[in-house]
């Protein structure tokens, strides 16, 4: 009997409550009763055991990477987030609950969406942008030839942009935001990709046990015989480990199973893109031809370092034919164009073995940019689409032994975004109690202006300084960092390291990171050696022709200031989502729980704040509810004096029924804040109400039965 009761309860308070079930406290955090950083991560432990890896906490999604395959991503779960017409407040937290209330939300009010996916390298943010990606294909362009293609820029750009660093073996290497584009009615009609600064200087360097773009290693197992000879490719083309770039002692330390896919699958994957399918053999010559440009030693005095002798040579003629056969140029010419670069030393040229690695990074990353260009040519909507949703997948925040110039970049790409998510989750805060005319707390948040400040602040930021100094003749690296120094040794964020004049500190949000100025100018000002340009536009290949087209340019720093400033326009002019990504450790293994891995990143990502602000600003009243909901949950389970008022009336009416103290509660404009304990209470007090009702119903049934 008592089970009777039990189950029938269970079932009535499912079907009572939209979508699936009772809100549970546990999957928002700002629900939670204690919100110390303790209680905040045992709760998303508890959850991320049981394979709750999303917990949603007020606008924020939070995602802790599994590192395993989950069954959350099942076509039932997508078609019942699809189905779901409830809030996205409501659902379960999920990354298809955010997918769902961006697209509704869009249709809804006419707006354009985007979804804002950060966090540390590794953390899940890639995977997080597909998922997304998929739920939006399938709702709105299922089954048609854009669903196809736009799912395959996936592979694609994942092996040309991705690599395996000691923090994520499938590390974006460049920033991403893609835009989806939309009709008046939800249906996807197109989409394009801005990218933003492809890591170059890996091309021609990894650190110990980290790996060059994925694309080098499938491409040069992956192609087949014919193909190999069709190219005319020399014996042992396949062998992996003979090639310098890809940075292995034997094929096998190359983890093929990781690899976001194989030759094949690229292949196909291309073949589906319009505007890459005819080109799939230049794309793989031109790939093959940085990888032996990789191999060219030279020989004698000419030697790398050695660049005061005269006569440079190549030591291997006949891989100096494989490239130029692969280019369709000259040997002769590209062996010149390689030795001689133009350095005037006391007035006569030399030659200097270095552009080797200047020929190899801008051959690949001219590629990239080609490929991109195409994607976009393919699916971009001619008719522009009326309103769109944006994902942002950027670089994410890392520090590594050794920080450069990309790391800098990286990081204060990563500075931005964190702003837009402050200002986002704060102010809207704030914005609910001033609009419901609540007072507003004091709330307390890290703001990080002034580390923005101190890197793009124009004129004196580092920024600033580095375009500068890359102007003067007599601009070092050293004389850079010695003029960053002045400028800045007072300020907050910044510290200069002892023993070492060329390495300063910066306190980003997620921590401080120690930058090697060394090379900074070289690769602001990304030298593209002109003979070289010349000699790849003389090609017989009008597709290396291609390639090296003449583009407007800016120096890397101003460009990507620029792109990002558009960046930060473009998404401010939409309704943001965000999804914070977490990573349950540092050594990329499986359901392996470090706190302090895990508390460091939720209190730096600014979640714990938020949560705190939210509290902090209801003044212990969590739950806000609108006027309605309370009404049509609560009605029934007070005594007659509340029914048939709405509004501000039927709530206080409705609170005095329930015996609910003045003191525990404020009425807003369209909404009622409740104290600590209040909705549990009104709960406790529903759940007797339909007790009485399922004892009556089943005592009625005895009696008839
Ligand atoms: P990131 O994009 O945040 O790092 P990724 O999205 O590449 O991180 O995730 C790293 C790895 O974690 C993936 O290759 C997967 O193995 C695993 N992973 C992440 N999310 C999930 C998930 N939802 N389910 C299963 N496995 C997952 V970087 O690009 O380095 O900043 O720059
Ligand atoms: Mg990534």
């Amino acid at each position: 009997m008592v089970g009777a009761v039990q189950a029938v309860l269970f079932l009535w308070a499912k079907m009572a409550h939209k979508d699936w079930g009772p809100r549970d406290t546990e999957s928002e955090l700002t629900r939670l009763k204690s919100i110390t950083d303790k209680a905040l991560l045992q709760n998303v432990e508890k959850r991320y055991r049981a394979g709750n890896i999303y917990t949603r906490s007020g606008r924020i999604v939070l995602a802790v990477n599994p590192y395993k395959k989950l069954p959350l991503y099942t076509e039932e779960t997508l078609q019942a987030y699809k189905a779901s017409l409830a809030p996205q407040v409501e659902l379960p937290p999920h990354v298809y609950a955010v997918a769902s209330s961006a697209h509704s939300g869009m249709l809804r009010t006419s707006t354009s969406q985007s979804v804002i996916i950060s966090g540390e390298s590794g953390a899940g943010k890639t995977e997080t942008a597909k998922i997304l990606l998929e739920y939006l294909a399938e709702v709105s362009c299922s089954g048609s030839d854009l669903h196809t293609r736009v799912l395959k820029t996936n592979p694609i750009m994942e092996s040309f942009g991705c690599a395996k660093t000691i923090w994520n073996n499938n590390s974006s290497r460049f920033g991403k935001f893609l835009t989806l584009q939309f009709s008046p009615t939800g249906r996807m009609q197109g989409a394009f990709m801005k990218t933003y600064l492809l890591e170059k200087s890996r091309i021609t360097s990894q650190l110990a046990n980290e790996q060059n773009y994925h694309v080098f290693y499938t491409v040069a197992k992956g192609l087949s015989p014919s193909q190999r000879a069709e190219l005319q490719l020399p014996k042992g083309s396949d062998a992996v480990e003979a090639f310098k770039l890809l940075n292995l002692r034997k094929a096998s330390d190359v983890d093929w199973s990781e690899l976001p896919c194989d030759f094949a699958e690229l292949s196909a994957a291309f073949a589906v893109i319009p505007s890459l399918a005819g080109c799939q053999l230049s794309v793989w010559k031109v790939i093959m031809a940085v990888l032996y440009l990789g191999n060219l030693d030279f020989a004698g005095k000419g030697a790398v370092g050695d660049s005061t002798v005269a006569d440079a040579k190549i030591a291997d003629p006949s891989t100096t034919a494989v490239i130029a056969r692969l280019l369709s140029i000259q040997p002769t010419e590209l062996e010149n164009a390689i030795c001689i670069q133009n350095i005037n030393a006391g007035g006569e040229w030399i030659k200097s073995p270095n552009s080797i690695a200047y020929a190899s990074d801008a051959l690949y990353s001219k590629l990239f940019d080609w490929v991109v260009e195409m994607i976009n040519s393919s699916l971009i909507s001619g008719e522009g689409g009326r309103y769109f949703i944006g994902a942002v997948d950027i670089f994410g925040f890392e520090c590594f032994p050794t920080n450069s110039l990309e790391q800098l970049c990286i990081n204060f790409a990563n500075e931005r975004m964190q702003h837009m998510f402050t200002e986002a989750v704060f102010e809207s805060v704030i914005a609910e109690y001033q609009k419901e005319g609540i007072d507003v707390a004091d709330i307390t948040f890290e703001d990080n202006t002034p580390l923005l400040e101190l890197i793009d602040k124009p004129a004196t930021g580092i920024l600033s300084l580095l375009a500068e100094e890359c102007f003067f003749p007599n601009g070092t690296d050293a004389s850079f960092a010695q003029k960053i120094k002045l400028a800045h040794a007072r300020h907050p964020c910044f510290a200069e390291v002892k023993l070492d004049r060329t390495a300063f500190t910066l306190s980003h949000f997620p921590g401080k990171v120690t930058y090697q100025s060394a090379g900074f100018l070289e690769k602001n000002k990304d030298p593209l050696p002109q003979d070289l340009v010349v000699l790849m536009r003389f090609s017989d290949d009008d597709f290396v022709k291609t390639l090296f087209e003449e583009k407007k340019g800016a120096g890397v720093i101003d460009s990507f200031r620029v792109s990002l400033n558009e960046l930060v326009k473009t998404l401010s002019a939409t309704k943001t989502h965000f999804i914070r990504c977490v990573k349950p450790n540092m050594d990329k293994k499986a359901m392996s729980w470090d706190e302090d891995v895990m508390q460091r990143q939720l209190r730096t990502s600014g979640v714990v704040q938020a949560v705190k602000a939210v509290q902090a600003t209801r003044k212990g009243f969590p739950d806000i509810l609108p006027f309605a909901e309370l009404l049509s949950r609560f009605e029934q389970v007070v005594p007659k004096a509340a029914i048939g008022k709405a509004g501000a009336e039927g709530v206080r009416a409705l609170l005095k029924g329930a015996e609910v103290p003045e003191t525990d509660y404020r009425v807003g404009k369209t909404k009622v804040f409740l104290g600590v304990g209040v909705l549990d209470r009104l709960e406790q007090r529903r759940m007797e109400y339909i007790a009485s009702k399922v004892s009556d119903i089943l005592g009625y049934a005895e009696y008839i039965g």
